[in-house]
């Protein structure tokens, strides 16, 4: 992937979901949608991504805030660009056309070769490595990862460019027992997701045995309508010894004859140790249909910097909330934009967030004795997005209760649920 590049962000038949500037929006629905609509060639690729450019911009903040993301380190300059654009101090530009001409230089055959591109969606049971990989896929962060259950509530869309293919890869909230709202919505995210993709990469990890929440999601993948290739990626393989490994392969591959079906590919990797994540890469490419290219060269993400900045708080706090509350904290960026009066070489990116919890009881356990906790979870964020947006940030956080928002709906509806 070339390094630096950060460009606007198409989506074809992107939807985009109204409400204030920052605001954390789930975009679940239009994964399957996108992949649908964008099977349906090139020409009406590009319409789809023209519409998704000129009136999609559902933040009032200009074409800057739906766009795709480069490597942190090297886009630094380019989204301070951006950043300032937003506040008023430059223009945004017409990056539509660019959009377009990415897309149109890749339609056709490269060095006469059938150049394949399309969408592959990462299911799996939570915890099963799903975002870590598509991360090390992506190679670079997109999306947030932690030990804790259900780390992952809207799909997030990272592209994997390699000679002769663009793989545009869907990562998904674990498949799992619902026991709240929130619990059965996420499910439905994953279920759009899937309905109209060309490859369904489904995580089995090498360290657990497969149980059965794995035969319930792979009989779901088995009677899909549309027939996607099925790959298996048995992931976390450095945390097993080889001999277990042959045992968890043989019985992935067991999981897919009873239930009627073969893996087109069973592909054991390690998205943490950076084993077999290019042979990975590859053989979701290689199951792609020919087509152009959806996404320019370089993109690696059209997550909006308010829904990456969300989630790196919500990471922050994941690391150091325990038990259930994990599952309680949601986190909506309020604002965002660089303060004004500053000098053009000292930027300030001010963000204004809120950190939400479900009951009066955890607002004390987040904040912490002397809000310590609150100011290390802060501390620990800013450095996250300072990096992602290669600006120096200022972060506002407070704590506020949204009585049991993950039952409620209008709750959900609120956060973007
Ligand atoms: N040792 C090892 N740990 C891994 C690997 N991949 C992921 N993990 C760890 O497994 C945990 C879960 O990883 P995630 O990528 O968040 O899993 P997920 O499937 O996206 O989880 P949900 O979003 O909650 O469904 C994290 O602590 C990761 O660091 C790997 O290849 N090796
Ligand atoms: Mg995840």
């Amino acid at each position: 992937m070339r390094r630096g590049q950060r460009a606007s962000g198409p989506r074809p038949g992107a939807r985009r979901h109204g409400g204030k500037a920052g605001v954390v929006r789930k975009d679940s629905g239009g994964a399957g949608r996108q992949a649908g609509g964008a099977r349906k060639g090139s020409d009406e690729t590009r319409r789809q991504a023209g519409g998704a450019g000129k009136g999609s911009d559902g933040t009032g903040q200009g074409a800057g805030g739906n766009r795709l993301t480069g490597r942190a380190d090297q886009a630094a300059r380019e989204r301070r660009q951006d950043l300032e654009s937003r506040s008023g101090q430059g223009a945004a530009g017409n990056r539509l056309g660019e959009r377009v001409g990415a897309a149109a230089q890749s339609a056709g055959p490269a060095g006469g070769q059938v150049f394949r591109s399309g969408f592959a969606v990462v299911v799996g049971r939570p915890n099963a490595g799903k975002s870590t990989l598509v991360n090390a896929l992506v190679g670079q962060k997109i999306a947030i990862a932690s030990d804790r259950p259900q780390t992952t509530r809207h799909t997030v869309r990272g592209i994997v460019n390699r000679p002769g293919a663009q793989l545009v890869l869907i990562d998904t909230p674990g498949l799992h027992k619902p026991r709240s709202l929130l619990g059965e919505r996420l499910n439905a995210v994953v279920r759009e997701a899937w309905s109209a993709v060309d490859v369904v990469a489904c995580c089995l990890p090498a360290d657990e045995r497969i149980g059965p929440g794995d035969r319930y999601l792979a009989g779901e993948l088995a009677r899909l309508p549309h027939r996607p290739s099925l790959v298996a990626f048995v992931t976390k393989i450095d945390l097993t010894a080889p001999d277990r490994l042959l045992e968890h392969l043989v019985a992935v591959n067991k999981l897919g004859a009873d239930l009627g079906f073969e893996w087109a590919h069973i592909v054991p990797v390690s998205a943490l140790a950076g084993v077999q994540v290019e042979e990975a890469a590859a053989v979701l490419a290689s199951l792609l249909p020919p087509g152009p290219s959806y996404y320019p060269d370089g993109a690696a993400t059209d997550e909006p910097d308010e829904v990456l900045v969300a989630e790196l708080i919500r990471e922050a706090a994941l690391g150091l909330v325990r038990d259930e509350l994990p599952h309680s904290i949601a986190v909506t960026v309020e604002e965002m934009g660089l303060r004004a009066g500053r000098a053009a070489d000292r930027p300030l990116l001010d963000v204004y967030a809120s950190l939400i919890v479900e009951r009066d009881s955890q607002k004390p356990i987040v904040l912490g004795a002397g809000a310590s906790r609150l100011k290390e979870i802060g501390s620990s964020a800013r450095q996250q997005i300072a990096r992602l947006l290669g600006v120096p940030v200022h972060l506002d956080l407070r704590v506020k209760v949204l009585k049991e928002w993950q039952s409620n709906p209008k709750s959900l509806n609120r956060l973007g649920f």
